[in-house]
C-alpha cells in the first residue's frame, strides 16, 4: 500500500509548494489523546514524522497503528535506530548520519534494518542526515556519538550534502537537534538548496511561524516541527 511519498516530495518541490511535517517522539506521546492531538494540527500539516533518539521497544508501532486509523496523512518513519522499524507506517527515511564518522550510523544501522524491510511493504527513502550545531548537544549527538559540523562550515556542509546527492540519496535533511537553540542558518539552507537537485528537509528547534517562513523562503522544501507540538 505505498503512497509514492518521494514522488510528491519531487513534484511539489518543483510547484513549489512548501511541505510541514509534525514529529512525533512515540516516548514521550499519549496514544489516548492521538485524535485530540490530530484535531490540533495546523491546516498545512502535509506529513506525520514519528521518530526518536531513543524509544522504547514496541512504541513505534503502537503509535503508527493509532495514527493510521485517525489520520490520512502520510505516517513516515524518521528512527533513531533500526528498532524503530514498523511496516505499518506509510514510508521510512532511510537515514545515513553523513555529518558524522562513526560508521554504526553511516551504515550499520542501515544493514541490520534490512531484515524488518525486505519483505515490507514500506516505502524506503534513502536521506542524507546532516547534524549542525544548534548551539546545545542534542540528543543525536549523544546517541550516535557524533560531532556536528558547525554553522560556519558552510562549504563543507554543502560538500556533504552533494555527497549525499552523489550516493543516490532522494532527500538531505538538515538538523540543528531538536529543541536546538540556534536553527540552522538560513545561508546554509540557501547554498545547499543551490547545490543539490533533490528535495530539501531542515528541522530543529523552529518553533514560531515567522521562523518557519524564513526557513521555507532561505530554501527548505519541508519544514520539521516536533518540540513546538508537544504541549499543544
Ligand atoms: C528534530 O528536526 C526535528 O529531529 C525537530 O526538532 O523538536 O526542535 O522541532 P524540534
Amino acid at each position: 500500500m505505498t503512497k509514492n511519498l518521494i514522488k510528491t516530495f519531487n513534484s511539489e518541490k518543483i510547484k513549489g509548494n512548501k511541505l510541514l511535517a509534525i514529529l512525533i517522539d512515540p516516548d514521550v506521546f499519549k496514544i489516548s489523546e492521538t485524535n485530540t492531538f490530530l484535531g490540533k494540527l495546523p491546516q498545512e500539516t502535509t506529513h506525520i514524522f514519528v521518530g526518536g533518539s531513543t524509544v522504547e521497544i514496541g512504541k513505534t508501532e503502537a503509535l503508527v497503528s493509532e495514527l493510521k486509523k485517525e489520520t490520512q496523512l502520510p505516517i513516515l518513519l524518521f528512527p533513531g535506530d533500526e528498532t524503530q522499524i514498523t511496516d505499518h507506517a506509510d514510508g521510512l527515511l532511510f537515514l545515513s548520519l553523513l555529518s558524522g564518522r562513526n560508521p554504526e550510523y553511516l551504515i550499520g544501522q542501515q544493514v541490520k534494518a534490512v531484515s524488518k524491510l525486505r519483505n515490507s511493504n514500506i516505502e524506503v527513502i534513502p536521506t542524507g542526515y546532516i547534524l549542525i550545531d544548534g548551539g546545545n548537544q542534542s540528543s543525536i549527538e549523544r546517541v550516535s556519538n557524533t560531532k556536528p559540523m558547525l554553522q560556519s562550515e558552510i562549504q563543507k556542509i554543502v560538500d556533504t550534502a552533494k555527497a549525499g546527492e552523489y550516493l543516490g540519496c532522494k532527500l538531505i535533511y538538515l538538523e540543528a537537534g531538536s529543541g536546538a537553540r540556534i536553527l540552522v542558518h538560513p545561508k546554509i539552507i540557501s547554498a545547499v538548496k543551490n547545490e543539490i537537485n533533490i528535495p530539501l528537509i531542515v528541522g530543529g528547534g523552529i518553533k514560531t511561524e515567522k521562523q518557519k517562513q524564513e526557513v521555507y523562503q532561505a530554501g527548505a522544501d519541508l519544514v520539521v516541527m516536533g518540540t513546538a507540538f508537544e504541549n499543544i
